[in-house]
């Protein structure tokens, strides 16, 4: 899930991340503005690591499958762009003529793994990741495409001024906007970055473990976009845990029964009496 900025009635809000249509869906519902495809949620969805096992047309098809639902962009999550620079103009095609309109691609090497987890996250070197910038600028068809170009450098453990220095690189490069992400607790690592940064081109963030950031402070500070992306899976987790746990210690589903949606919610979701119009 995604908010971009001004949101929530002001003009933008970003993405929460959904992992696949109806979850979409109900970000949608929420009033986001945009809905975040997470190479970590999908691959969860499958129960699999976010470890590039996933290929490239698994997960376009969980993007596709959300953008169909919604009438809100989806900001694809595209890892690494799955390769070298082939295969992102390559991705840049199939993403495309899936309807997507914004994807995300991150100067990690390829296959990659999630940014929280321990142990090393070797970095492309800038000039080979801003080619793939470059190359996803050209193969892109018209206008109306988005390209982020995320920054790993803070995840690696380098300095900020690597952090810059690579964004800079894929601003040259005709990035549309930057992704900085960050494994710190506090925001002070991302407000310094953007003091020096001094808005060159919008900054999308992903507040994970720095959630204590309320999204006007966000805004305030010149973020563009805030990518929720992964507490949708998470509260997913929860509440099926908290849902079969009580069923199966119960002995029935009585007591959950007002805290769970009704089968009619799940029917509105799928917008079932607009296809039944079509039963004629
Ligand atoms: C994702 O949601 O897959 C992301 C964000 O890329 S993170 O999990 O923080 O790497
Ligand atoms: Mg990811």
């Amino acid at each position: 899930m995604c908010s971009p900025r001004g949101g929530r009635g002001g003009g933008g809000a970003p993405p929460p991340p959904p992992h696949d249509a109806l979850g979409a869906v109900v970000a949608q519902e929420s009033g986001f503005e945009a809905v975040w495809s997470s190479s970590l949620e999908v691959s969860a969805a499958r129960c699999l690591p976010d470890a590039s096992l996933l290929s490239m047309a698994e997960y376009l098809q969980a993007a596709a499958n959300m953008q169909k639902a919604l009438s809100i962009p989806v900001v694809a999550d595209c890892d690494t762009g799955y390769g070298n620079s082939m295969n992102v103009a390559h991705m840049v095609h199939e993403y495309q003529d899936a309807g997507i309109t914004a994807v995300c691609v991150e100067d990690k090497l390829f296959p990659k793994m999630n940014s929280f987890v321990g142990g090393s996250q070797a970095l492309l070197p800038d000039s080979e990741f801003a080619h793939k910038i470059e190359t996803a600028k050209a193969a892109q068809d018209g206008d109306d495409f988005f390209v982020i170009a995320r920054t790993e450098a803070l995840i690696s453990s380098l300095p900020l001024s690597e952090a810059l220095s690579r964004c800079h690189r894929y601003a040259d490069a005709g990035a549309d906007a930057v992704l900085i992400h960050s494994k710190s607790k506090k925001k002070d690592q991302i407000l310094e970055f953007l003091d020096e940064w001094s808005g060159r081109l919008p900054v999308v963030v992903v507040p994970t473990t720095y959630p204590d950031w309320h999204i006007d402070d966000v805004e305030r500070a010149g973020v563009s976009v805030v990518i929720y992306a992964n507490q949708g899976l998470r509260a997913t987790v929860s509440s099926l845990r908290s849902t079969f746990r009580s069923i199966y210690e119960t002995g029935d589903s009585t007591e959950l029964e007002d805290r769970i949606a009704s089968v009619e919610d799940i029917f509105s979701l799928q917008r079932l009496a607009d296809w039944r119009k079509l039963d004629v």
